[in-house]
């Protein structure tokens, strides 16, 4: 059982940490260049100001120096595509292709097929199931290919679930005048159109477990079936709308269970993502620093999903700053990872932590052909036999007291034995600091000696900083 930490020697202030944990590490590294190293994708939308050049030039910036994968808020729905019948406007879309190209980053297209943002004139329809039919057809034969080669993931089909009731939504024009089936069409329309493009069913409350009863059991049977039946599909997104644990009292999602689903869906050989990450607060109470921490932890926890199950590749957070966020609309605040001024919270440091002292295990590790695979897969029946992927027990790499080396060329060189930390290869004094894994200073020292008695902190897994002169040296500790 782990004690609470012992705080020893000098505590930083909290001034430094709120400058972000990452000012103590490289400072060229940032979120995208950590998500390039593990092969996986971290992103934010592109919020719909953006797109009306209504946002100030620094949340461009951030936006392209640390996400590698972006998705427009609303820009690529039924609504803001083809806002009359059969007359497609790409104007914004095209907007965003043309940053993402220019900045290098990876394109989901959001959303196809959706009760939501639906355009008025298609209910005009809505008892006409064959014209329900092929206007749903050719909006995706429209739009999908007129973003061909350019958009590598779509969410073919959003929100199709109910939220009560293991079965169909039913409040929905595709599903009210085709009926289910247009999801399987919507499926083989899109592949149709763009073999390459990987496709998605996104929808939220699916961190809420895998039993028949909940959102997540429910797609699963479906996922097989599809499977089953070679319905192009590769991926499911879990949208991740969620709540802090201590507000809300009805909590029953954790990042838990969205990792079992991951798993059942690596049998089937699908992927998991997360696409519209949020963890708010209810709206109207004080929120502490403590608070933002605990959100970070949360953050943090989800993002393991994505480092550790090789089935998973994107991490995808649905708005940059608490200022621009869909958030109260649901009640909710402060649910992004960067504050009203565009400053990293503490949620932003423990991603960038994680990031940083993540080390794959060597026989799980995620290639590039993995994760960065946009190729869609034949799935067609003959193809389907699931392949367990499932990720190993990663705890037992944590179980030595080995240190692991981030890759950053030193002189200094670190090692541990029981408790005590030797660094050699300093020619002035040298300074320790020692981390948690939510980037939280809990300890440091100096010295000449190079010698450091770490006996008074708590067992766990930290990170140490070891500085002499212009040379630094920064590893992960398990203390045991
Ligand atoms: O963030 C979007 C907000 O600006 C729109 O008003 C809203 C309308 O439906 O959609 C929001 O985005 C949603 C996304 O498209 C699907 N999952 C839930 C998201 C938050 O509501």
């Amino acid at each position: 059982m782990k004690k609470a930490h012992a705080l020893v020697g000098v505590v930083f202030g909290t001034a430094f940490f709120g400058a972000g944990i990452s000012s103590a590490f490289a400072a060229d590294e940032t979120l995208r260049s950590l998500a390039d190293k593990n092969n996986i994708y971290i992103g934010a939308i592109l919020n719909s100001q953006w797109f009306g050049g209504g946002l100030p030039g620094e949340y461009e910036q951030i936006h392209k120096q640390q996400f590698n994968i972006v998705v427009a808020e609303n820009e690529m729905k039924f609504d803001a595509t083809e806002p009359q019948e059969n007359r497609f406007n790409y104007n914004s879309g095209d907007k965003m292709v043309k940053y993402a190209k220019e900045n290098g980053m990876r394109v989901r297209g959001h959303a196809l097929a959706w009760h939501s943002q639906v355009p008025n004139w298609v209910n005009n329809y809505k008892n006409d199931k064959q014209k329900l039919l092929s206007v749903l057809k050719n909006h995706i034969k429209n739009v999908v290919g007129h973003w061909k080669g350019q958009v590598d993931e779509w969410d073919v089909v959003n929100e199709a679930i109910s939220n009560n009731e293991p079965m169909w939504r039913s409040y929905s024009v595709w599903y009210q005048g085709i009926g289910p089936e247009f999801i399987d069409s919507a499926f083989v329309w899109t592949h149709e159109v763009d073999p390459d493009a990987e496709l998605c069913y996104n929808d939220y409350n699916l961190e809420q477990g895998i039993n028949p009863n909940a959102k997540a059991g429910f797609l699963l049977e479906q996922v097989k079936r599809w499977v089953k039946n070679g319905i192009p599909i590769h991926c499911v997104g879990s949208q991740t709308h969620v709540e802090d644990t201590t507000t809300d009292k009805h909590f029953i999602g954790s990042p838990d269970s969205l990792r079992s689903l991951a798993k059942e869906l690596a049998k089937l050989n699908i992927k998991l993502k997360i696409t519209e990450l949020d963890i708010g607060f209810k709206s109207g109470i004080n929120v502490s620093q403590s608070d933002l921490e605990r959100q970070g932890q949360t953050f943090r926890q989800y993002l393991d999903i994505i480092l550790e199950e090789p089935n998973a590749d994107t991490y995808l957070i649905w708005g940059v700053s608490d200022k621009w966020s869909w958030l109260s609309g649901l009640n909710r605040q402060k649910g992004l990872i960067y504050d009203d001024n565009l400053k990293p919270k503490p949620a932003f440091d423990s991603i960038m932590v994680r990031l940083q002292t993540y080390e794959p295990p060597k026989d799980t590790a995620k290639t590039d052909s993995i994760a960065k695979d946009t190729t869609a897969k034949d799935t067609t029946a003959k193809d389907t036999t699931a392949k367990d992927t499932t990720a190993k027990d990663t705890t037992a790499r944590d179980s030595t007291d080995a240190i692991r080396l981030l890759a950053m060329p030193s002189s200094l060189s670190m090692h541990i034995a029981g408790r005590t930390l030797s660094i050699n290869g300093a020619t002035s004094r040298i300074k320790v600091d020692v981390f948690d894994m939510q980037g939280r200073p809990i300890f440091s020292t100096e010295n000449s000696s190079g010698i450091f008695d770490l006996s008074k902190i708590a067992e766990g897994l930290y990170i140490v900083q070891a500085r002499s002169g212009s040379h630094k040296i920064v590893q992960r500790v398990n203390l045991k």
